[in-house]
């Protein structure tokens, strides 16, 4: 995996200083951007790049959960899962869609994410190892997936901001369905304790680096704020993300794996301890314990898939050439 480049972010440009002007006044008045509107180059390319890397990890992200449906531990959790999982499927097809509207195909997209071209977010290269890591990503990854997206729902661009608004209300319910499960475990026995408190060992950290490089490290995001895509910083919706969760952990009586982490009466928050950088980058660029399988599964599920959506453009087919016919 590689950058995947931004041209235009970098001032490399062939608009006018004219045209990036007005554009940018349409910006600053908060005016909505739509496909049809005429939007800088780089501008095109940030969005296709966020919210195709943004679909694949929906699709992606349905794996690590996938693995545990007919693992559930009631008929109850196994309807909530696969509710949730096919919801996680419905996402990535809406931020397909968006990214239709920028002129760059489904299977496009897909072909890089098959080629290992495209990113797709680092926490679905850690495995899900016991019935408490469902709960988990409920609570923390979909809980840290909704603190990122929140402020999406006012990006500029107008179809990345309205399919954020449907997301975020079924992320909410994934939220509180994880926390539910790691609730019950939680106030279970020492054993179904012992499960959760290890569960989020592993995840904390992972969720941690959803949010991205370090501001000083992050590429994008300066110019990507600009142009309103994103609101606020890596670093402020980590920090968010941590002031709203630890209080949620010791309501629990289950603790955050950071001996560093105090509250900080000044600031409002808390200090957190140093994330493992190295280790972010290393799952990113392909290094972590799941990448390789989540990429070969999902090879296979576009492949097995094949005939279904030859079979839906065959009957798309008949029914126009059936209604050209009766017209
Ligand atoms: N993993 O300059 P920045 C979910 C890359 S959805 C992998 O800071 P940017 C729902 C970044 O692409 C979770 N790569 O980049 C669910 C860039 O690479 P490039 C996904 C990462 O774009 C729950 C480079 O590092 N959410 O969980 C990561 O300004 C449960 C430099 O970084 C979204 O995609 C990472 N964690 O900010 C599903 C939200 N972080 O392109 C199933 C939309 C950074 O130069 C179950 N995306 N990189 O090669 C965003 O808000 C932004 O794209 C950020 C990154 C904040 C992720």
């Amino acid at each position: 995996m590689y950058s995947q480049g931004l041209i235009g972010a970098d001032g490399k440009t062939s608009e006018t200083e004219e045209f990036l002007a007005a554009f940018q006044k349409r910006i600053d008045a908060e005016e909505k951007i739509e496909p049809n509107d005429a939007m800088p180059e780089g501008y095109r390319k940030t969005l296709v790049r966020q919210i195709a890397q943004h679909a694949h990890s929906e699709i992606v992200g349905m794996l690590p959960e996938g693995n545990w449906i007919n693992r559930a531990p009631s008929l109850r959790r196994k309807a909530a899962l696969l509710a949730k999982v096919q919801d996680e499927g419905g996402h990535g097809l809406y931020l397909y869609s968006a990214v239709e509207t920028l002129g760059v195909s489904r299977e496009e997209v897909t072909e890089e994410l098959h080629s290992g071209k495209a990113k797709y977010s680092s926490i679905f290269n850690y495995p899900t190892l016991s019935w408490a890591d469902i709960g988990t990503i409920g609570w923390l990854v979909d809980g840290a997936a909704i603190m990122n997206q929140i402020p999406l729902c006012r990006c500029s661009f107008g179809p990345y901001s309205r399919a954020m608004i449907r997301v975020c209300k079924e992320e909410s319910f994934h939220q509180r369905q994880g926390y539910e499960i790691v609730m019950k475990l939680a106030q279970g026995t020492q054993a179904q304790k012992d499960m959760a408190q290890d569960s989020i060992n592993r995840w904390w950290w992972p969720a941690l680096m959803m949010f991205g490089p370090s501001d000083k490290d992050s590429a994008h995001s300066e110019q990507s704020m600009k142009w309103k895509i994103k609101r606020f910083s890596n670093d402020e919706l980590r920090q968010r993300f941590i002031d709203a969760t630890v209080p949620q952990a010791h309501y629990l009586g289950l603790e955050i794996p950071d001996p560093d982490l105090t509250w900080n009466e000044e600031k409002g928050g808390y200090d957190h301890g140093e994330i493992d950088w190295d280790e972010f980058w290393r799952v990113v660029g392909g290094g972590g314990v799941m990448n390789r399988d989540r990429v070969r599964d999902r090879k296979a599920a576009w492949d097995e898939g094949a005939w279904v959506r030859e079979a839906a453009l065959a009957h798309a087919e008949k029914r126009r050439a059936r209604q050209m016919a009766a017209e």
